[in-house]
């Protein structure tokens, strides 16, 4: 039986400042979620998401909030051995709520997983890999500050594959600071451009052609999230891929955009897209459609990712890689012991659940106390 749903938020400093079109992060508010069962076993989820509501439409607080005085009371009592009925019962009684239900979801499953004595992954349909190469994203917003940081992660063997945040400034100034770092890079480095929906059409087909032209590899959401024949015509006209990111809140989203052909990669979140089997469904639309997968983050700590990673390793189709980064950006770690980046990728945790143990100590003393 489901015992209890707890709820905590922690406010964590990035590294160094992450600079996207849409915000600024300085800090990182990660929202957890622990199921305890009454069989003794605890589920760990996490509902985390970027900016405050510069990004999204749900923000760590109102998450928090809807999970305490919604969500908690219509599960708890409900059968913790039985997942997918608890659900389908939160996705029939409560509206959107799509990062909220992904913890929940998280939550359940590893409590199942640690239950059964099986990974998350294997709940998801079953690994076909280990490992995951994992991109890095470069948002200080300088330069020189991200050619050093990209060499250094080359150095370190722990990216080869590198984002760039663009969008904030005008398109000549972005498209120079990103064709200087590939120019540095090489063919060392995949370099890559999320827009985060910063850019009319006209402005994507000037800033695309010349980023197509300089060697970039992928084209993230250069255009707003609900103008899908722009993406659409955008996919149609050039041959560099372009990524559907914000575009796509689940399934239906999945399943509309393929319909048109609207994009050449989908951007898999399992927050974006309420939980690990819906986002599981979005993976399914592409691969029936040709579309490439990227495993997707919203910056989530380590519980998170290692939910995404589950999710990513049943998929026999990795073409575009992972983001999976989230932890690495943190200066505090939540997880007793920290996921593992080597050689290029992150690990794929084995244990059961999600094979990572949150050290309570720790989230004791750091979650927000009002
Ligand atoms: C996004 O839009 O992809 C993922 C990586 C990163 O740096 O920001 C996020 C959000
Ligand atoms: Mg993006």
């Amino acid at each position: 039986m489901i015992r209890e749903i707890e709820t905590s938020l922690v406010d964590v400093p990035t590294i160094r400042p992450h600079k996207l079109s849409v915000a600024t992060m300085h800090t990182q508010t990660l929202v957890l979620v622990r199921i305890r069962c009454d069989d003794g076993i605890e589920g760990w989820g996490e509902a985390t998401t970027i900016g405050g509501l510069n990004y999204g439409e749900e923000s760590p607080d109102s998450i928090k909030a809807n999970l305490d005085r919604h969500i908690a009371p219509l599960l708890v009592g409900m059968d913790a051995n039985s997942p997918a009925r608890a659900m389908a019962r939160l996705r029939k009684t409560i509206q959107g709520n799509r990062f909220a239900k992904c913890a929940i979801e998280t939550a359940l499953l590893d409590a199942q997983g640690q239950r059964l004595g099986v990974p998350v992954s294997e709940l998801l349909g079953g690994r076909v890999r280990d490992a995951l190469p994992v991109a890095w994203t470069l948002a200080s917003g300088d330069t020189a500050k991200d050619i050093a940081e990209a060499e250094h992660m080359l150095d370190i063997r722990r990216h080869r594959i590198f984002k760039l945040k663009i969008g904030a400034r005008g398109i000549k100034e972005d498209v120079d600071h990103v064709l200087a770092i590939k120019r540095a890079l090489g063919e060392r480095a995949s370099v890559r451009v999320d827009v985060n929906q910063a850019w009319s059409e006209l402005e994507a087909v000037r800033g695309i052609a010349a980023l197509e032209a300089g060697g970039i590899d992928l084209i993230e959401q250069p255009v707003r999230a609900d103008n899908r024949a722009a993406l659409r015509r955008l996919a149609a006209r050039f041959d560099v891929a372009v990524m559907a990111d914000e575009a796509l809140h689940g399934p239906v989203d999945a399943f509309n955009i393929a319909r048109t052909d609207g994009a050449d990669v989908y951007a898999v979140k399992i927050a974006q897209s309420g939980g690990l089997f819906p986002a599981q469904q979005v993976a399914s639309v592409a691969q029936l459609a040709g579309i490439g997968l990227y495993g997707g983050t919203m910056l989530e700590g380590g519980v998170g990712t290692a939910a995404t990673a589950h999710l990513c390793a049943t998929w026999t189709d990795l073409s575009w890689d992972t983001e999976l980064f989230g932890p690495l950006l943190l200066t505090e770690e939540l997880l007793q012991e920290p996921l593992r980046y080597q050689d290029f990728t992150l690990q794929v945790p084995t244990g059961p659940g999600l094979g990572v143990r949150i050290d309570t100590e720790k989230l004791h003393y750091l979650r927000r106390k009002s």
